[in-house]
């Protein structure tokens, strides 16, 4: 596969870092500590200070009022696993055929002899942390969730870990503490199965009154809490999340993991489990707001990056902490349960003012918030650089003087990401369901695909149509002007530069493309 045999970075030791993004300021002696807070499902316009939608999130607002709000800024993918997967790597995610949601006894994505963000970071004298959210898989595939889990999150880059392994909606569900299942009682072992059921376990179908929230479409397996999953499972009662609880149980950890700095500049990867289904947040969001629990979800995580901000401020530690704040994929209201995320809506626009959302090759699958905070180094501004995800290792490399890494497909920009003058990238490749389109400036290239026009389940536009389509996101942010006809050199020229790109990882052939999905 081409990610093996890439060259591993050599680090040098922290001291004999030279940070280069702020060299100009004042000398600077300590590292940042680094906070990356990554929602899931949140799209731009369920962010208030975006000003496209109505759910108010003070907290997260605060960060953009002395930092930089981007507001081109893309995830490289429309779902989770495989824009997690560019995040941690910097690599093209559609590069690693298996980098596709996962369910939740999935192996390891990531290889382990790969550089990663957290890996950099720990050669460069940080001390590593992934808390939430992960969704990368674990194991080696044939996972036994009663003995240490190896390799896990622990193996590519992080000395602490206590994650979920896949979503809030899959089993097993329970937290992963450094690869062991948190709470579990050895009288009481768990077991994962995702093709069949225990013998004598109920399910969504076979059991529904025992459901308090509906299913729509899938999950209909194991019923956890009430809340039927995907996937089954048997066992392992002591160490059950509870899905209400979940948010505060991940927000405690990130403030205990902050209060446990040693002399070490800290990283820590925060996945926020919201707005993912299903929604339950604890009673005190309930009814925060008139959108039902997709929006008081919102709240809920809100409150949680509010909780963290405060708790930097209380310890003193605001002033060197850099924050980034950012989502997965775009947003989807119907993705599995009967929570009335649709029909509430009303004047809430999730997506903002563009097309599509989760699963989309629209620019609402992967146009995602962005903001970078750092007391003291940003201030408020808004930038319209195209940044992206992909490219968060490299830079933060930049920004601390870490040796850039080679061979990966992300780019180093740090001065752009903390507001100053400086590059940004050109053009890049997003993906959805395997599907890829081209942004390049303010323009955007969506080839051919077969496949239905609409996701029948979710609602979703996602873009197939059968010539390829070009779209002004500028003049047209809402990709309802196909551009493609009027624009025969743009649209030549746009398509000879994708063409390269994903041809030079797979034979990316797009009649054979065009049949998936
Ligand atoms: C889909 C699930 C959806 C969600 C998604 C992953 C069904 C029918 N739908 O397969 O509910 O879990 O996977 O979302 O199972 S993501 O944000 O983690 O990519
Ligand atoms: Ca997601």
């Amino acid at each position: 596969m081409r990610y093996s045999g890439r060259p591993r970075l050599t680090m040098l030791a922290a001291g004999a870092l030279l940070p280069v993004a702020f060299s100009c300021d004042a000398p600077q002696k300590e590292l940042p500590d680094i906070l990356l807070i990554v929602a899931d499902d949140l799209g731009i316009g369920d962010v208030s200070c975006y000003g496209m939608g109505r759910i108010p999130t003070p907290n997260i607002d605060s960060l953009a009022r002395n930092g930089v709000r981007f507001t081109n800024a893309y995830a490289t993918s429309a779902t989770s696993t495989p824009s997690r997967y560019a995040l941690f790597t910097g690599l093209y995610p559609w590069t690693n055929p298996n980098a596709r949601i996962l369910p939740g006894d999935a192996p390891l994505l990531i290889p382990t002899d790969i550089p990663t963000l957290p890996k950099m970071l720990q050669e460069a004298g940080y001390s590593t942390a992934a808390i939430g959210k992960w969704h990368l898989g674990m194991g080696d595939g044939n996972i036994d969730w009663n003995a240490p889990i190896s390799p896990c999150a622990n193996d590519i880059g992080f000395d602490y870990s206590c994650l979920i392994a896949a979503t809030n909606d899959r089993v097993p569900t329970v937290y992963v503490e450094n690869g062991r299942v948190l709470g579990l009682e050895a009288e009481d072992p768990i077991y994962v199965d995702y093709e069949n059921n225990f013998p004598g376990e109920p399910t969504a179908l076979s059991n529904p009154e025992m459901l308090r929230l509906r299913w729509h479409h899938g999950h209909n397996c194991s019923i956890v809490n009430g809340v039927p999953r995907i996937g089954y499972m048997k066992g392992g009662s002591s160490a059950r999340w509870v899905d209400e609880e979940m948010a505060d149980f991940f927000c405690s950890l990130v403030k205990k993991q902050l209060d446990s700095k040693d002399g070490r500049p800290q990283f820590i990867y925060y996945g926020l489990h919201e707005p993912h289904v299903p929604r339950l947040p604890h009673a005190r969001f309930q009814g925060a707001t008139p959108y039902g629990s997709r929006g008081d979800a919102i709240v809920e995580a809100d409150w949680c990056v509010g909780e963290v901000l405060r708790h930097l401020e209380r310890s003193g530690r605001l002033d060197n902490t850099l924050i980034i704040f950012t989502s997965d994929n775009g947003p989807v209201l119907q993705d599995g349960y009967e929570d009335y995320a649709d029909s509430l809506i009303a004047d809430h626009t999730p997506a903002g003012v563009y097309r599509g959302g989760k699963y989309s090759l629209y620019d609402g699958g992967t146009h995602v918030p962005f903001i970078v905070f750092w007391k003291g180094h940003t201030r408020a501004e808004v930038s319209e650089a195209l940044v992206s995800q992909l490219d968060l290792f490299s830079s933060i490399a930049e920004l601390i003087g870490a040796p850039v890494p080679s061979g990966v497909d992300g780019q180093a920009y740090s001065k752009t990401l903390l507001g100053r003058k400086g590059p940004s990238r050109e053009s890049m490749i997003l993906e959805a369901k395997s599907r890829l389109v081209m942004r390049r400036g303010d323009w955007v290239l969506l080839p051919p695909y077969k496949g239905p026009a609409v996701r029948k389940t979710t609602g979703t536009e996602l873009g197939n149509v059968d010539s390829w389509q070009l779209f002004n996101l500028v003049s047209d942010p809402h990709q309802d002007a196909d551009l493609a006809a009027s624009e025969p050199e743009r649209l030549e020229s746009m398509k000879k530069e994708f063409l390269e790109t994903v041809g030079t990882y797979y034979d990316y052939d797009i009649t054979a493309i065009a049949g998936q999905k």
